[in-house]
């Protein structure tokens, strides 16, 4: 296996060996990368046959869920790939026979992702371990680290549009997107320059992405709004909910309503409690617990069951496997898998709650409240207030910390530059990265909180929004002159998204920790160094002075 995609790589180099840092297994590694080959040679098909006027957003959708189904700590279960690989080739060939059917002109020499086959799963698994579509097959250093951000930011694309999905909402223009963006990863051609271009575009589709996925979550749930969420429990049977999906958290609701068993969001589900139109459930409780990695302790003082609904899931341990329930693009072999709706119904939870129902109450970790709902709603409905902290200097400056967490020691840098950073400055978060200072007690502001949680990872759009508004306010003709920085975190794949976004809306001199990512090559991060002042963390002292001083 060759595995670079997130920031936990072996030696910030590539994942080798038999699993990889996450535990994921060569064997599931070589499927993503055969899976992801097969949905190149999907796009590489459909984006021929789109000027023809043919459209398929199923296979679109299907392309979506591959991507997502990619990314870290998400699924782990080897025959689910093998099983999606085999319906992937029989998808790329009725679009290429629909494309032929319209008349379409065959090339001489088509890239190998829009014509290899397998016959069975022999075959697959044989190819897989071949290596074919693995990065390493493309032999310039660059072209491979510019194809490799091009990736991972179409995989957080899709994880946000899959989830806007299954709310019902979507865009033709950004799955034309992906599908377009697949065929130049097939095209064994593209020049630096194209994927250049690319890399910027990626950004371009992350923004609209992330504006729908806002659309869809304040159409169905209403807007954010602050809101104190308990973290201590109650002495009934509870179920655990992690990941992001706020349609499968409604479907949880509605299904274990006046039931006795209480909901506790997780990790990333946390900003489900902002949202108004889940209030009305009394039985969800709170959040329990912290971010994705530390699931296994945490998971195990739960003593209920424990649904994922999206990244991040670490391989169970066997004392709490039976417990640990998957859905959607999720998968662990051994672990119940929860199929999805059918059109117009909900998923049926019923084995988790009759699961719950033979369960302990959880066991209490902490008992207080974290302060959350700060998206652009109610940041806009604050912005006088704000404007008014900003002139009179109460507030200095604005860092931005959003994004992913992780279980590298290192991160303690997060906590540490939360805690250093003076009275007079206010932490805009979003994403999971939060978990590392949103529990200190760092004061307000005149009544702001000094953290300002807008929401899960994608919600960092409402920050670039919350942004762009302070530039229009005051007058400013760049978003670079406001007093603002950014000491991002990143971990996975959304993450990778997110930057191309913030750098897509010009936001430059972006701090990237706690390593750049393995996967680009000298080059090319010295690209993104040069054009957008990208850099990489110091220490935390250094690095608060240097903010503090608009550096
Ligand atoms: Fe390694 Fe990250 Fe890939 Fe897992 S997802 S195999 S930790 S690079
Ligand atoms: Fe976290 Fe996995 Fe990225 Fe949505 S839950 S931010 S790491």
């Amino acid at each position: 296996m060759y595995c670079n995609q997130c920031q936990e790589t072996m030696k910030n180099t590539a994942c080798t060996l038999a699993k990889g840092v996450c535990g994921k297994p060569a064997e599931t590694a070589i499927l993503q990368d055969l899976v992801l080959h097969v949905c190149k040679g999907i796009g590489y098909w459909a984006s021929k046959a789109l000027p023809l006027g043919f459209y398929s957003e199923d296979d679109a959708f299907y392309v979506t869920r591959m991507l997502f189904a990619t990314i870290t700590n998400a699924n782990f279960f080897t025959q689910d790939f093998e099983h999606w690989i085999a319906e992937g080739l029989e998808r790329r060939e009725r679009i290429r026979l629909a494309y032929v059917a319209k008349g379409g002109a065959i090339d001489s020499t088509p890239p190998d992702a829009a014509t290899w086959s397998a016959a069975n799963v022999e075959a697959i698994r044989t190819a897989a371990a071949a290596g074919k579509g693995a990065l390493t097959e493309i032999a310039d250093e660059d072209i491979r680290a510019l194809k490799a951000l091009v990736l991972y930011g179409l995989k957080g694309m899709a994880a946000y549009v899959e989830h806007a999905y299954a709310i019902g909402i979507s865009e033709r223009s950004i799955f034309e997107f992906m599908l377009k963006a697949l065929a130049q990863l097939a095209d064994e051609s593209s020049s630096k320059d194209t994927l250049i271009s690319l890399v910027l575009e990626t950004g371009k589709a992350g923004v609209d992405a992330m504006a729908l996925l806002d659309r869809a979550n304040t159409g169905a749930y209403g807007k954010p709004r602050i809101t104190k969420v308990r973290t201590g429990v109650r002495n009934r049977p509870g179920i655990l909910i992690s990941g992001h999906d706020l349609r499968d958290l409604h479907d949880l609701l509605e299904q274990t309503k006046g039931t006795g068993i209480d909901v506790y969001t997780h990790g990333e589900m946390l900003p489900a409690h902002y949202y108004p139109f889940f209030e009305k459930y009394d039985n969800l409780y709170g959040n329990y617990g912290n971010a994705w990695w530390k699931q296994d302790v945490e998971i195990e003082k739960f003593h209920g069951p424990v649904l994922f609904t999206s990244n991040c899931l670490v391989p169970p341990k066997e004392s709490y496997k039976k417990r640990v329930f998957t859905t959607g693009i999720v998968g662990f072999e051994g672990c119940t898998h929860i199929p999805d709706r059918e059109p117009g119904k909900m998923k049926d939870f019923s084995a988790i709650i009759e699961m719950a129902k033979t369960c302990e109450p959880p066991e209490q970790l902490e008992d207080g409240t974290i302060v959350g709902g700060f998206a652009h709603d109610q940041v806009f409905a604050l912005a006088d207030t704000v404007v008014e902290a900003v002139k009179s200097g109460a507030i200095k400056r604005f860092i931005v910390m959003a994004g992913c967490d992780g279980r590298q020691p290192k991160r303690s840098y997060y906590t540490e530059v939360a805690e250093k950073l003076p009275d007079n400055t206010v932490i805009l978060t979003a994403g999971c990265a939060k978990y590392r200072y949103n529990k200190l007690d760092l004061g307000d502001i005149g009544g702001i909180p000094r953290v300002l949680d807008a929401g899960q990872c994608n919600d960092s759009y409402s920050l670039a929004l919350v942004a762009l508004k302070l530039k229009e306010i005051f007058g400013l003709d760049d978003v670079n002159k406001l007093p603002l920085s950014f000491d991002i975190a990143w971990y996975e794949q959304k993450a990778v998204l997110v930057l191309l976004a913030l750098l897509y809306l010009g936001f430059k001199n972006i701090r990237l920790g706690p390593t750049l990512p393995g996967f680009l090559s000298p080059r090319v991060a010295e690209i993104l160094i040069e054009n957008f002042g990208i850099k990489g963390i110091a220490t935390a002292d250094e690095d608060v002075a240097a903010m503090v001083a608009g550096r």
